[in-house]
């Protein structure tokens, strides 16, 4: 409360401070109702067999620690989550499928595309999936506000990288929707680390073609990356009109969220109105809020479908949070929207996520490599807590057979 004048009149007449008194004096307050003391209850609630069970398994594999070690759970050799700082690095720690045949043995499966050939200014996400597995590390698998330990309540893959040709986009596409097709028609819900945009078409391309059904986009986004061509070619400007020309992606079920500022082309705004998709700008989400914002996302992404693809592309953030981008534009989401955005739009399930753009070559302390990976545990972890994790399989009925 402010100290106002009356106040230090009461101290000049020798009553007891009302300052000291009043600022523990809340009525309405109650502890109990806040967030913060709702995750320190719900933490208690959550197994931590999946923890015992990695501790155990780091012993095997990594052999007992020295005797010196009081800790008898900590082994020679570093396996698993810790420490942090150690390690080869998969994303957030999970297993390396050496094997993709045995994807299907995971709810998701976290596939690398190390592509950029399609970007038109700043390359370098071709080392987009190193350099978000690399910071994954930093990670737990357990989140406090969501009450969420991705360990104990799904299993999670990382099945490495498909093999692109930088030369060729085409035949990079093919590679890309190939392993798609493959790790969708597993059942584990496909995650794919980018790579520039280009391999929105690609990777939407993969699920559709192993499904009848029909399937929305919720594509968050500086850029409107609805043109035919860019440069003579199908660059990272271009994968929404490629996409929704798929007999089962329409583009009235594409949402387009953060679009707006100095660089989206008028070719891809021209095609948009032809082809009527949805654009909120963040002004428009500013103004009718997050919740509002997410309840109409939805409702047009999910009107006549049966699955919705979420496609995150970094420089949606205001450029001042994602130095290491291809094409950074200041006015974007903040963070914590961004976040509570994608979290409202992936609590339904989805069939597959995407997170582009991340260049650590312009990346500075990682700051964008680690918001990538926030995007797939802040996925995974609302579709956890609303139960909503592998909903995506009911609508494999073409599963690809390799
Ligand atoms: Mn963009």
């Amino acid at each position: 409360m402010s100290r106002n004048i009356p106040e230090r009149s009461h101290r000049r007449a020798g009553l007891v401070a009302r300052a000291a008194r009043e600022r523990f004096h809340h009525p309405d307050f109650d502890a109990r109702g806040t967030q913060g003391w709702k995750s320190i209850e719900a933490e208690g609630k959550l197994p931590e067999s999946g923890w015992r069970k990695e501790q155990q398994w780091a012993l095997d594999m990594g052999l007992p620690g020295s005797e010196s070690i009081v800790d008898k759970s900590i082994p020679t050799f570093a396996r698993g989550e810790l420490p942090h700082f150690a390690g080869i690095n998969t994303f957030l720690k999970a297993p390396y499928v050496e094997n993709v045949r045995d994807v299907g043995k995971y709810d998701a499966a976290v596939i690398g595309i190390p592509f950029d050939s399609g970007t038109t200014y700043r390359p370098g996400t071709r080392f987009g999936p190193q350099g978000i597995r690399r910071i994954s590390a930093l990670y737990t698998p357990y989140n406090y506000e969501l009450g969420v330990d991705l360990r104990e309540q799904m299993t999670l893959c990382d099945a490495g990288d498909v093999f692109t040709i930088p030369a060729n986009l085409e035949k990079s596409f093919d590679q890309i929707t190939k392993g798609v097709s493959h790790v969708a028609s597993s059942g584990a819900l496909p995650i794919m680390l980018g790579g520039d945009h280009s391999i929105g078409f690609p990777c939407v391309r993969g699920i559709a073609d192993v499904t009848s059904k029909r399937i929305g986009i919720i594509h968050f986004d500086r850029h409107i990356d609805i043109q035919e061509k860019d440069l003579d070619e199908r660059m990272h400007t271009t994968p929404w009109y490629w996409a929704t020309n798929l007999p089962n992606v329409s583009a009235t079920n594409l949402v387009q969220l953060g679009i707006g500022g100095w660089q989206v082309p008028r070719y891809g705004v021209a095609e948009a109105r032809k082809r009527g998709t949805n654009v909120l700008t963040i002004a428009d989400i500013e103004q009718m809020g997050l919740e509002k914002a997410a309840e109409i996302a939805l409702e047009l992404a999910w009107k006549d479908t049966d699955a919705v693809y979420i496609s995150f592309d970094v420089d949606s953030l205001d450029c001042g949070f994602v130095p290491g981008t291809g094409w950074p534009e200041p006015g974007g989401f903040l963070p914590r929207e961004a976040l509570k955005l994608l979290g409202l739009v992936t609590a339904p399930g989805i069939c597959g996520l995407e997170v582009v753009e991340v260049s650590p070559p312009y990346d500075t302390s990682d700051i964008t490599a680690l918001f990538g990976v926030r995007v797939v545990v802040e996925a995974l972890g609302s579709m956890v807590a609303h139960g909503n994790l592998g909903k995506h399989k009911s609508i494999i009925d073409k599963p690809a057979s390799f």
